[in-house]
């Protein structure tokens, strides 16, 4: 089975290339190396020392024996060498990753509005339609988000994708199924509500089968098969902006920075383990819809979990400090999340928890790595709006006590 996987070069991309390829999956990589461009926008780099494709791909082939191929190319950017590589490789599944992921990097400026929006658009855009062109069935798997439901209390169990509604017609109530109504807390996270559209019309116009995985937060850096060699070494954000909660959290403890609860810490997110992203995108791609059948869509999350209490378990465990620090972000205080994952438990996927043993092993890779952090780039100093980092002058900072009191109460 011959799979491409674009932006195969990121913190999801590259793990996920190794593991299909250590499954027997023909993989070739397709990348533009924009996130590593950002890092030297942004001038941090990942705390793991991650190598240059070249030496990666090297590496996997001493390890397993295996190739992996790669390609340097823009999806949104250069749709006939798109075509041609897609005719030219004759993939069964393509894994869509790339897109410009952080929502803090996409909120920094209008420059960085337009970037994520022209980035990810086009790129979805210019891989459906490529898609089409070819005249080939490629399955098309995607990197979406839980963030396309929203984090505020929905005061529902979020279904996979689908809501059940029942509207009133002149024959009286009937049932119907649409859309879970979007609702994007960033630009970022609107690119992915957008991507649902596109995916609708081309599943419905030229029946492309596609599946769409909205992925919670992920944590963790290594898979089994980056642990292998250290050249095959994850990437670890921790900076402001692509730093992910649990990590940055995991990263602070090791390095004695105060970890930085945004306002009370009410916020409730899904989250899932790199380990089990990986997996969870090989099962996607081994049960794909039939042709005919709508996008399908699963919620890849394992578990949800309220900020704060994130923070404390890793202050306990890492005898860390937690400071609550004005949230840059407007988002609800405090949300309730309750999230269906019953497709991917069906598949059989065994969820990874957020045991100690795996946080210890993050925290650890941190401390061993500690020498590379800038600490001056762990603050989220990107701000959702001007009027909301003129707030944040004068919001008072809560204090971990207070927090204390809240999580108890
Ligand atoms: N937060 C803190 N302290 C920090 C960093 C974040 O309290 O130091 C809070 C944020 O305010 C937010 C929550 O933690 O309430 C999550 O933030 P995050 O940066 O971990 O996650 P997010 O911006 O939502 O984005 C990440 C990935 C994105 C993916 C998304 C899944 O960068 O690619 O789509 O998680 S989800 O959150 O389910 O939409």
């Amino acid at each position: 089975m011959r799979v491409l996987v674009l932006g195969g070069d990121g913190f999801c991309g590259w793990p996920t290339a190794l593991h299909l390829s250590a499954r027997g999956w023909d993989v070739t990589i397709v990348d533009n190396l924009s996130r590593r461009n950002i890092d030297n926008e942004l001038e941090v780099s990942s705390l793991t020392p991650i190598r240059s494709m070249g030496e990666r791909i090297e590496a996997w082939k001493a390890v397993s024996g295996k190739d992996i191929g790669f390609v340097n190319m823009t999806v949104g950017k250069e749709f006939d060498r798109l075509v041609a590589l897609i005719k030219d490789f004759a993939p069964d599944s393509v894994v869509h990753f790339a897109e410009q992921r952080a929502a803090p990097y996409s909120m920094k400026s209008a420059r960085h509005k337009l970037y994520t929006v022209d980035n990810n658009l086009n790129a979805t855009n210019h891989l459906l339609a490529a898609i089409v062109e070819s005249g080939l069935d490629v399955h098309l798997a995607h990197l979406g988000t839980m963030g396309v439901y929203g984090y505020t209390t929905a005061g529902l169990r979020i279904p996979e994708g689908y809501l059940k509604v029942t509207v009133e017609t002149d024959f009286g109530p009937a049932e119907q199924e649409i859309l879970f109504p979007p609702n994007p807390g960033s630009i970022y996270h609107m690119t992915k509500t957008q991507d649902a559209l596109l995916f609708q019309f081309y599943a419905k116009n030229d029946g492309v089968r596609i599946t769409d995985l909205h992925q919670g937060i992920v944590w963790g850096t290594q898979t089994e098969e980056t642990r292998q060699d250290e050249r095959l070494i994850n990437r670890f954000d921790y900076d402001g902006d692509y730093g992910t909660v649990l990590n940055r959290f995991l990263m602070q403890a090791a390095v004695g920075y105060p970890l930085t609860v945004h306002g009370t810490g009410g916020q409730t997110r899904a989250f899932i383990h790199i380990q089990d992203t990986v997996r969870c995108v090989e099962l996607a791609l081994n049960n794909p819809p039939k042709t005919g059948d709508r996008v399908k869509i699963l919620n890849q999350m394992t578990e949800s979990r309220r900020v704060r209490d994130l923070a404390l378990t890793v202050a306990e465990m890492a005898g860390a400090e937690v400071q609550n620090v004005p949230n840059p972000r407007q988002e609800a205080d405090e949300n309730e999340l309750v999230v269906a994952n019953d497709q991917f438990r069906d598949l059989g996927l065994k969820p990874i928890t957020l045991a100690h043993g795996l946080m210890e092993e993050v925290t650890e890779i941190a401390r061993r790595y500690a020498d590379r952090a800038d600490t001056s780039k762990i603050a989220c100093v990107s701000s959702w709006n001007a009027r909301r980092a003129e707030a944040l002058k004068t919001e008072p900072v809560v204090s971990a006590t207070a927090a204390a009191h809240l999580r108890t109460a």
